[in-house]
């Protein structure tokens, strides 16, 4: 199955090795291209496969010679032209680029003085101290090479969980139709929503294990088997692997609960289990109480539990653990105290209070993306298109007269609506925290997101203080993606998520969990440690278009990931508690 994220990423590496090369204009192109394919609501591959060119031109940025190769890329499985590239620059473009401060240029460059090819290269060359002798580089860039090549071999191995879960969600629905196949379910760190997955594990229950495997490694999606026995299999579809594990009915709950992780849990949770005399494992858990040998067998003692997961728990006098607490972080406590929280829902959401529109750098109007807003039927609806300032590019930021301007194009939009429409902005958080706008445009607004969108490198203790100098601002009622990450891209700021945390609680200011996907900023450790000093959150999109608005489903589960009910969650508020919270 080709995704839209995989003919992205071919054009990502064509518009990488172009710049590399030294060729103009071109890579913007295909990277314009790579960014629409990545957000088409449907699968472009299919709709090619079966003839359709039309979905084609409707794809902003996709002319005619990008469509021929998208053509040729879903017909024969590759693009001579990008082969050619690759034959040229035969350069790791993806994983050398994840370095932070190693552009496509600077690795083209390498390549030709130095003959880097791949981050070992890269590494060799660093720590030969050959870098700081090429001509435009010098010891400074060699030494930040050294330092993030950790974070570049780690990061690359993981996908999304943004495009990793609809995969899943397309394996368990396969599977769900199975005959053989009694219950399944998602596993592993998709099932607890980590930000990136390694691999995407199932896990079905039936008494013909070995019909369903067969009928897994056989699903039309399936790009290649790695491997496949009696009791599980390991396919590639597309970019991503997908681990099966067959079990019977009767070990589907312990199975599901191991297999669910995280190790850190699942390793607390067997010391717990231990100190109260049972054994827990992927078959069941026993009581060994009369046991002597533990060890002698998997399958020992009186099996108490296994056929649910719930029923795992009781076994051990716990509430069942929702999968995104599972980190060893208090969780185990809190529910042997029956102190779980009730964790934010998607359906308590009821608005998003950052989105962009064409005023800055959305794809559409105010009155399209309130539409979308009412649609999904929310109570209120906030446009914070972004204040021109530092790390957003000239032209694209509004000017304070130009804010004022949309500020009444947002009134007259929102006088139609069946929502309340909140006339907001992005602004941006200088390197010492601050923000530049007048009072006039302060007063004029109703939400003032403010975000940082440059000096990402600074050190923790000089983060801290901007973002905590930046929630002390009166006029500031959300900080907008507070490290600034890209995940697999960038790390963004370091800082201390407890200091802001009771920063943030003593001046209202509520700080942001951005659901885009490649975001997911703030995360699961962070909120907690935020909403344990008291502070609240907003989980918005951040939306540059009506079908982004989808996003919230990731930041929801962030959110969960940090202990977050609905009452921490500002935009579960009613309108007039929300009010008096941003007046
Ligand atoms: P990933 O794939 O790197 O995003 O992370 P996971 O958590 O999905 O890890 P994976 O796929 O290696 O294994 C799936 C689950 O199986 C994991 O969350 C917990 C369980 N598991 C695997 N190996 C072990 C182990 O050695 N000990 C324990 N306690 N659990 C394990
Ligand atoms: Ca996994
Ligand atoms: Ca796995
Ligand atoms: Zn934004």
């Amino acid at each position: 199955m080709t995704t839209n994220a995989e003919i992205a990423a071919r054009f990502e590496e064509f518009a990488d090795l172009l710049e590399a090369d030294d060729v103009e204009y071109k890579p913007r192109a295909y990277r314009r291209a790579a960014e629409n394919v990545r957000a088409h609501p449907s699968p472009i591959a299919d709709r090619v496969a079966a003839g359709d060119r039309e979905v084609l031109e409707n794809i902003d940025g996709v002319g005619d010679a990008i469509s021929a190769k998208i053509v040729e890329y879903v017909e024969t499985g590759g693009i001579e032209e990008l082969a050619e590239l690759r034959a040229e620059l035969p350069i790791d473009i993806a994983d050398i680029t994840r370095i932070e401060g190693v552009g496509p240029k600077t690795a083209g460059k390498l390549y030709r003085e130095l003959g880097v090819e791949t981050l070992d290269d890269l590494e060799d060359a660093a720590e030969a101290g050959e870098i700081q002798d090429v001509k435009g580089f010098g010891p400074k860039t060699e030494a930040n090479i050294l330092e993030n090549l950790e974070f570049a071999r780690t990061v690359g191995q993981r996908q999304l969980l943004g495009e990793a879960r609809p995969l899943a969600d397309d394996v368990l629905a396969y599977l769900e139709g199975l005959e053989a196949v009694e219950r399944c379910e998602v596993a592993g760190s998709i099932r607890r929503w980590r930000e990136t997955i390694g691999d995407v594990d199932v896990l079905a229950a039936t008494e013909d294990g070995e019909a369903v495997v067969e009928q897994f490694v056989s699903w039309e999606s399936v790009d290649d088997e790695i491997e496949s026995g009696p009791e599980k299999a390991s396919v590639r579809v597309g970019e991503s692997r997908v681990d099966l594990r067959v079990v019977v009915p009767a070990e589907f709950g312990s199975a599901l609960q191991y297999f669910t992780g995280s190790k850190d849990h699942n390793v607390a949770l067997r010391n717990y289990a231990i100190d109260r005399g049972m054994k827990l494992n992927e078959y069941g858990a026993f009581d060994v109480s009369g046991v002597e040998d533990h060890e002698a067998d998997q399958r020992i003692g009186d099996r108490i539990a296994g056929e649910t997961e719930a029923g795992m728990y009781e076994a051990l006098g716990l509430d069942w653990i929702p999968p995104e607490l599972r980190t060893d972080r208090g969780e185990i406590d809190a529910a042997a105290a029956g102190e779980l929280p009730t964790l934010l829902e998607r359906d308590d959401i009821r608005g998003d209070l950052h989105t962009h529109t064409e005023w800055s750098d959305g794809n559409t109007s105010i009155e399209a993306m309130v539409e979308a807003a009412a649609d999904r039927g929310y109570d209120y609806f906030g446009i914070a298109d972004h204040a021109e300032g530092p790390g957003v590019v000239g032209g694209m930021g509004l000017a304070d007269d130009e804010i004022l301007e949309q500020v009444a194009e947002i009134r007259a939009v929102g006088d139609d609506a069946d929502i309340e429409v909140l006339a907001g902005i992005e602004a941006n958080v200088d390197a010492a925290g601050e923000i530049d706008l007048s009072e006039d445009v302060i007063d004029a607004l109703d939400v003032i997101v403010a975000s940082t969108h440059s000096a990402l490198s600074q050190d923790a203790e000089t983060a801290t203080e901007r973002l905590v100098r930046a929630v002390e601002n009166p006029a500031i009622d959300v900080l907008g993606h507070p490290s600034g990450r890209l995940l697999n891209e960038r790390s963004g700021l370091e800082f201390d998520a407890t200091a802001l945390g009771a920063a943030a609680a003593d001046h209202d200011t509520a700080l942001e969990v951005n659901s885009n996907p490649r975001r997911l900023d703030l995360w699961g450790s962070a909120v907690q440690a935020a909403i344990d000093e008291g502070a609240v959150i907003a989980v918005n999109t951040d939306s540059h278009r009506p079908a982004t608005l989808e996003y919230m489903r990731w930041g929801v589960h962030t959110a969960r990931r940090g202990w977050a009910e609905p009452a921490d969650v500002i935009n579960t508020w009613g309108l007039a508690a929300l009010r008096e919270f941003l007046h």
